[in-house]
């Protein structure tokens, strides 16, 4: 009887503890548009590495890197519809979902990535970040693309109306479209994935990223100038689709936003140090690299104010009125 009675017990126990461990087998389909081997390959990784050791190795994610389930705005698409779960991509290619994702697009927002992760791990950010659950998406956290800078295979570009006649390829996104054109650039949006293609054929004469993505997607072999201008601090964030998202137990939920903070964490550690190391791998490679003086980057500034003016009023003065406040904030504490 007492044998039993304790079986009993441990059974009992056994299964409660498997209830509290709430997790199934599942493949999850991870889609990004660098390489492999890049920052976002290396972070994706982190992350799989990261649930497969949280779940047991039941939650199996599968990354798919160099656009192969497709662009960033293709990606989006599918994890509306369901038909995909997961994928890190630009902040700037959400605008046509979410208009208020525009806010990080402002050219010169942040002065350094000390100013942008406060505020995009801070209330502001996961606010933008909670307004996609509308939309058929849940957005987890923030990752470092990096601050942009210009690459062409024209002519050295020095100063602000060295854009001029430069056929650039932007962002699907109005704000880097408005913002080139203004400054004289012939700008043509285009997804990422079309990018390298375009460059090496001549359809475009140039085009804004990171280093670490000018280095890991090979610009170099395609482009000889390089300036570093640091325009605007990009920014990428890891999706989930909704509908996909609403199946899972709590505990499934919860290892994955585990997972996805700890990559975070990694990622941008692993951009910033990249980022050092690209720039002299750029030059090993045969880039001419000039930096865009202050004076030049003043005009580049007064040519996107009118811009700035029309994102703020589309995003709203009160997430505006917020983004300036988090950032007085931080500015003040140095
Ligand atoms: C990768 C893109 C890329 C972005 C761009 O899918 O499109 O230029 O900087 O990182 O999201």
């Amino acid at each position: 009887m007492k044998h039993i009675l304790i079986t009993t017990l441990a059974l009992a126990l056994g299964a409660a503890s498997a209830a509290a461990q709430d997790v199934q087998s599942r493949i999850i389909r991870f889609g990004y548009g660098l390489n492999e081997d890049s920052n976002q390959g290396r972070a994706v990784r982190h992350f799989a590495e990261q649930v497969a050791t949280l779940s047991n190795g039941k939650l199996k994610v599968r990354g798919f890197g160099a656009a192969a389930l497709g662009s960033d705005v293709q990606m989006q698409g599918a994890l509306i519809g369901g038909a995909q779960e997961m994928m890190v991509g630009s902040t700037a290619t959400l605008v046509g979902t979410v208009k208020e994702f525009a806010v990080w697009d402002i050219p010169f927002l942040f002065a350094n990535e000390k100013e942008a992760d406060p505020v995009l791990d801070g209330p502001v950010g996961q606010k933008l970040l909670d307004s996609l659950q509308a939309q058929g998406l849940v957005g987890l956290v923030y990752w470092e693309n990096g601050f942009r800078n210009l690459t062409n295979s024209r002519h050295k570009i020095e100063k602000a109306e060295d854009l001029k006649g430069i056929k650039l390829r932007v962002m699907q996104n109005p704000v880097f479209l408005d913002t080139f054109n203004a400054a004289g650039a012939n700008a043509v949006p285009m997804p990422f994935s079309e990018l390298f293609t375009a460059l090496e054929t001549g359809a475009v004469d140039g085009q804004e990223n990171p280093v670490t993505t000018i280095l890991s997607s090979k610009f170099y072999e395609v482009q000889k100038h390089l300036t570093i201008s640091n325009h605007v601090y990009s920014p990428w964030v890891v999706l989930m689709s909704k509908s996909w998202w609403d199946k899972l137990s709590d505990d499934e939920k919860k290892i994955l936003q585990e997972a996805a903070v700890a990559s975070r964490t990694f990622e941008r550690e692993d951009t910033r140090a990249g980022s050092v190391k690209a720039l002299e791998e750029l030059k090993a490679a045969g880039m001419e690299v000039s930096t865009m003086p202050n004076e030049e980057i003043a005009k580049l500034r007064e040519i996107a104010a009118p811009i700035t003016a029309k994102v703020v009023e589309n995003v709203g003065q009160p997430l505006w009125n917020d983004v300036q406040a988090e950032l007085s904030k931080i500015r003040a504490a140095k």
